[in-house]
């Protein structure tokens, strides 16, 4: 597959968007100002960047605790990302809900999640629901290899699969699940190897280089829309933070292997491919990089100036019978 120049330079704006983004979120939680867990996904960018490319604003995202980078790449502006976790009235769910409730149904996002493996069924829930009402809309659920050994894995895959529903499975295995390692709790290291056996294709995938994860998603979505079923992409990645912002990173990994992921970061593994085929020259990708800091400055100062919900407002959105 030839990837346009023009769509290589917006995935590597979109992942720099992130990274950026990001960056800024672990800045502000050092300094008090972010409350609640805050799990960045820096290092993971080429997946949520490499396969929301592929989606229309109606199509669905479900995304983790892990869920910054899948909100920013599905089109939540970083304005609304960061009033969220700073907990303001303009974040995207009215600072009522923070890093792990980020809502955005107008650009496809609905939502980040706590519960592990929940994007899961209701990736398969919404995708069950385009195909009965013959919408050519696709469903994502995005999870990571801890999810995959919860119950909800299997009964979605399943499901999905014998009503070859639209949706794209897409594990993001950073080879830890908090503190666990993988290798420790699934004798098979893939988890895309499991998709056969519930009879659909699954496919393990570079997620650290956003090309690779752009033509396999292309794939994916194109075999949903068509009506061609389900598919589960294993994207290989690694966080290169703590688990969540604030806890220890010592104990269950060592700092060599940190180490050699962020030598593989996907940023800069881009820009050299850019810069190795002369798609883009160093002026360009600083120009980039100066749009894309100029963006984040200006969504800090838009949540920093941002009002607090108005207390007035405490019991809407609360549920009664
Ligand atoms: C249903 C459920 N079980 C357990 C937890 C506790 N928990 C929070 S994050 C996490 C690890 C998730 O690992 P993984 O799915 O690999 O995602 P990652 O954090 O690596 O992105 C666990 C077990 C939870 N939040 N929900
Ligand atoms: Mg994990």
């Amino acid at each position: 597959m030839s990837i346009p120049g023009t769509v290589q330079l917006a995935l590597y704006r979109q992942m720099l968007l992130i990274r950026r983004t990001e960056e800024q979120l672990v800045r502000s939680y050092q300094l008090g100002l972010i409350h609640g867990a805050c799990h960045t996904c820096i290092g993971q960018e080429a997946v949520a960047v490499g396969v929301c490319a592929h989606l229309r604003p109606d199509d669905l995202v479900f995304s983790t605790h892990r869920g910054h980078g899948h909100a920013l790449a599905k089109g939540v502006p970083p304005r609304a990302v960061i009033a969220e976790l700073f907990g303001r009235a303009t974040g995207c769910s009215g600072g009522r809900g923070g890093s792990m409730h980020l809502f955005a149904p107008e650009v496809g996002l609905m939502g980040t999640s706590g519960i592990v493996a929940a994007s899961i069924l209701q990736a398969v829930g919404a995708a069950y629901a385009f195909s009965l009402l013959k919408q050519e809309r696709v469903s994502v659920a995005f999870f990571g290899d801890g999810a995959a050994n919860n119950g909800a894995f299997h009964e979605g895959i399943n499901m999905a699969s014998i009503w070859q529903l639209p949706v794209l499975f897409v594990c993001e295995n950073n080879l830890y699940a908090t503190e666990v390692p993988f290798a420790s709790v699934s004798r098979n290291p893939d988890v895309a190897v499991r998709a056969p056996a519930y009879g659909l294709p699954g496919q393990v995938i570079d997620g650290n280089d956003v090309l690779a994860v752009y033509e396999a998603a292309a794939e994916a979505v194109q075999r949903a829309r068509s009506g061609a079923g389900p598919t589960l992409l294993e994207c290989k990645t690694y966080r290169t933070r703590p688990h969540s912002e604030g806890m220890r990173d010592t104990g269950y990994r060592s700092a060599e292997e940190v180490e050699a992921w962020k030598a593989r970061c996907p940023i800069k593994g881009l820009a050299a491919y850019l810069l190795s085929e002369g798609t883009a020259t160093e002026s360009e990708l600083a120009q980039i990089e100066a749009e894309v800091q100029a963006v984040v400055e200006e969504a800090l100062a838009f949540a920093e100036r941002s009002p607090w919900p108005d207390p007035s407002t405490l019991t809407d959105h609360v549920y009664s019978l």
